[in-house]
């Protein structure tokens, strides 16, 4: 995937301005609108389970997390995302969580029984956990576990018939064929709350502008990861406070030529 390409879709972010609906986190809803709109997209947070379809089909991505989830909330993700299937919008998935409580895990595997999700973007505990494989989880943060993320990412890649997009330290994103490799980002994306689950938005965003759901994926993490590194450079040494801020801003102005310049993606089929 060339830096050429990823620098190209974030240009179309920008001009086509995409709609993404969010149904999403109490922790995260002001820093996730504040994260698309600086990066070129639209947001809007709508959760009535009488409004949620409507929404859906005007959008250009429905998002999908379970943060801080109760049945009223995954009842209008469901609605939401059957709407979308309907309409061919893609759905982006953010299994916060999952393996940390049994509720979180059955109702990530109820929605993903109802919906058709196009990508799931979620840390090494949240993917294994979804297929049944051991890895400890911290609350909301992936925990202690260890083995092979590029295999665990091929794995469910493959038995839930989706995109994976496995964010660490090494970003991991497949359909199960193809393997891609991001390694942009920086440590203090780990020190401000919220930086996985606006991560997800932002991968609608680029889903929202990119029928490839696969190089829209490598793209919106690579920009992202370059944009954390830009803020850190700027700002990192005050703390996460500054790198927050900073973070935003440099969303908004991240340019295609410090795309083509930083990004650093690789891609193989073999692990
Ligand atoms: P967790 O709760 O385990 O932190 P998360 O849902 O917040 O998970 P992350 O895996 O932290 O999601 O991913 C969010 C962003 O932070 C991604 O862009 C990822 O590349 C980046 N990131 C996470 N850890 C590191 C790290 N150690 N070094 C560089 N970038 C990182
Ligand atoms: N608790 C429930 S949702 C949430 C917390 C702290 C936010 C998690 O955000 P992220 O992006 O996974 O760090
Ligand atoms: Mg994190
Ligand atoms: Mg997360």
């Amino acid at each position: 995937m060339t830096a050429e390409k990823i620098a190209q879709i974030l240009g179309r972010v920008r001009k086509e301005n995409p709609l993404v609906h969010n149904i999403t986190n109490v922790v995260v809803t002001n820093f996730t609108a504040n994260g698309l709109l600086a990066l070129g997209a639209s947001p809007v947070m709508a959760y009535a389970h009488e409004e949620v379809a409507d929404m859906a089909k005007i959008a250009g991505a429905l998002v999908l997390n379970i943060g801080t989830l109760n049945r009223e909330t995954v009842k209008a993700m469901i609605i939401a995302g059957k709407s979308a299937n309907d309409h061919r919008i893609p759905v982006v998935f953010d299994p916060v969580g999952v393996g940390s409580t049994l509720f979180r895990t059955e109702m990530a595997r109820e929605i993903l029984s109802k919906v058709k999700v196009s990508i799931i973007r979620g840390n090494a505990g949240e993917i294994a956990n979804l297929i049944g494989e051991n890895w400890a989880m911290k609350g909301v943060d992936t925990g202690n576990g260890s083995g092979n993320t590029r295999k665990l990412a091929q794995l469910a890649a493959q038995r839930l018939n989706t995109i994976i997009a496995l964010t660490g330290e090494e970003d991991v994103v497949t359909d199960g064929h193809e393997i891609h490799i991001i390694r942009n980002g920086h440590p203090l994306l780990t020190k401000v709350t919220g930086t996985g689950c606006l991560l997800t938005s932002v991968l609608g965003a680029f889903a929202a502008v990119e029928k490839n759901h696969l190089l829209a994926s490598v793209s919106g993490i690579a920009v992202y990861g370059v944009a954390a590194e830009i803020a850190a450079a700027k700002a990192g040494h005050e703390g996460p406070g500054s790198f927050q801020y900073e973070f935003l801003n440099q969303l908004s102005k991240i340019t295609e030529k410090q795309i083509i310049q930083y990004s650093s993606t690789e891609n193989t089929t073999v692990i």
